[in-house]
């Protein structure tokens, strides 16, 4: 099934035929709501947004746009459709077809990474609750609200998987997914990214860049999952994904070619200009680019190795690599052992979220590398880093020391002294907050931002986005 049916819960899954399922779904739906209307976009759910919403799980129909008031968007489930003779294509079980349902041992894992999965969702949703109220363009606000309406899709898709596959276990997680709250001290998101507060705009476009992208890489390897269902539905939120990435690659390319313009001019002091200078931006970048890292878990984990073992959770892209067991493979890695860094080999199955991030970690330079080329081509003189993937740590083998951006392993006392060079700042944090002053004009735009490319949709930039009036 690739067209999505037109009931209460638009679905691909034939949900009508299982009425049990429907009527728990359904009973979810008004909380989700509820949830959405005390911590979604504040102030704008009266308002028409020119969203893009699923019709089709098709490549070339599952974009349909319209204006549509935010809580009245069709959040649904949508899973790729199944492979026939699929098999499981890593681990102990490789080669066996995948499952349709949730093998008994491997319960818990599963329901855990789906759980992991599905709070990150609303999380994000909760973090950007009040950029729209700062926004730099029409643009950018129907955009924020794009990647808000498919984060609330993506809590769905992980709901359905917890409805249907694990009883009264996955009604419960269900509830509970509506009742954490990011940055809450009693009852707090999961992973730590995901409390942290995402302010303004700066911190939005960090977040889309390189916090989604985590969320593609661990999409990526849950949509190699033996468990099917898991598997299909990863693989339609990785299209969602790349929209927010996008978001994330271009905000900050925008930043920074803003930057670049003010940098130009007589003086050439961005700041006095109310530009972002390129030093904020890469303290900001050192921020959520470092909590970002921590999402992968720690470099050695056997939580890793177990789901790798259960075909559970693959690598990106497992097509890739010839073997698929990885059993008598290593994998090198810095440790930092008596006071001193040092490479070593560690058994590549509990090395797997460092594999992860290492290959995350290439995605963001290349990105990087776009924006560097940018302020080469404008004749400036700055280059945009990546700091060492040891550099402020709050999970895995670096946490418990101080390294430089360079990743020179330093004194926590010195690593203080010299925190505020490397990440924002009080004075920082509130210069930029004075930047953001709303601008709702069709086709305008903050002075501290470049204008995007092209409009969405082949629209063109004054389109207004979004209908204030
Ligand atoms: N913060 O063995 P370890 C997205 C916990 S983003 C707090 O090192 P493991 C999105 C861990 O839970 C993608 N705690 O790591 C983006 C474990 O706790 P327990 C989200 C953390 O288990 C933007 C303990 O430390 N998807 O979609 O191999 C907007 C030892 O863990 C953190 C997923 O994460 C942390 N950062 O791997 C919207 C995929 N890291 O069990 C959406 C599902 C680790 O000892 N999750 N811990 O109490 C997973 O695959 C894994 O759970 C992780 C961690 C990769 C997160």
């Amino acid at each position: 099934m690739t067209v999505l049916s037109d009931e209460l819960i638009p679905n691909n899954v034939d949900l009508s035929s299982d009425r049990r399922l429907q009527r728990a779904l359904e009973a979810w739906q008004p909380k989700f709501i509820d949830w959405w209307k005390e911590m979604g976009p504040d102030g704008f759910m009266a308002k028409d947004v020119f969203l893009r919403t699923a019709i089709s799980v098709e490549a070339s129909g599952w974009a349909h746009f319209d204006y549509v008031k935010m809580p009245d968007y069709r959040w649904g489930i949508f899973l790729e459709p199944r492979q026939a003779d699929r098999k499981i294509g890593f681990g102990d079980h490789l080669g066996e077809p995948v499952w349709q349902e949730v093998p008994g041992e491997m319960r818990n894992m599963l329901r855990r990474l789906i759980v992991t999965q599905g709070d990150t969702e609303p999380a994000s949703v909760e973090q950007q609750r009040l950029l729209g109220q700062t926004a730099p363009s029409l643009y950018d606000l129907r955009n924020l609200f794009q990647v808000n309406v498919e984060e609330g899709r993506h809590l769905w898709a992980m709901v359905y998987l917890l409805h249907t596959y694990f009883g009264r276990d996955g009604r419960e997680e269900a509830e509970e997914l509506l009742q954490r709250r990011s940055g809450d001290v009693d009852r707090p998101r999961i992973l730590g990214a995901f409390n942290e507060p995402n302010n303004h705009w700066l911190s939005f476009f960090m977040f889309t860049m390189f916090t989604d992208r985590d969320g593609k890489y661990q999409l990526s390897s849950l949509s190699e999952s033996g468990f099917d269902p898991l598997a299909r539905t990863c693989r339609f939120m990785l299209t969602e994904e790349a929209h927010h990435m996008f978001v994330g690659e271009t905000g900050v390319g925008r930043i920074v070619k803003r930057a670049c313009e003010l940098m130009k001019q007589p003086g050439g002091d961005v700041r006095a200009q109310g530009g972002i200078d390129l030093p904020t931006l890469q303290k900001y970048l050192n921020l959520w680019y470092t909590l970002s890292l921590d999402l992968f878990g720690g470099e050695i984990s056997s939580n890793a190795a177990d789901a790798f073992a259960a075909g559970l959770k693959g690598r990106h892209k497992e097509d890739r690599y010839a073997e698929h067991t990885v059993l008598d493979q290593s994998y090198g890695m810095n440790v930092v052992e008596q006071g001193t860094v040092v490479h070593k080999d560690v058994a590549m199955r509990t090395a797997l979220n460092e594999v992860l991030r290492a290959e995350y970690i290439k995605d963001c330079q290349r990105a990087l590398d776009r924006w560097n080329k940018t302020i080469a081509e404008e004749g400036l003189d700055f280059t945009i880093v990546l700091p060492s993937n040891r550099f402020h740590r709050q999970i895995g083998i670096y946490s418990d020391h101080a390294f430089t951006p360079g990743g020179e392993l330093i004194t926590r006392d010195a690593w203080n002294a010299r925190r505020s060079e490397w990440l924002p700042t009080e004075t920082d944090e509130v210069y930029v907050k004075s930047l953001m002053q709303p601008v709702v004009e069709p086709g305008k735009i903050a002075g501290w931002l470049a204008p995007p490319a092209k409009g969405i949709n082949g629209l063109p930039e004054d389109f207004e986005y979004v209908r204030l009036a």
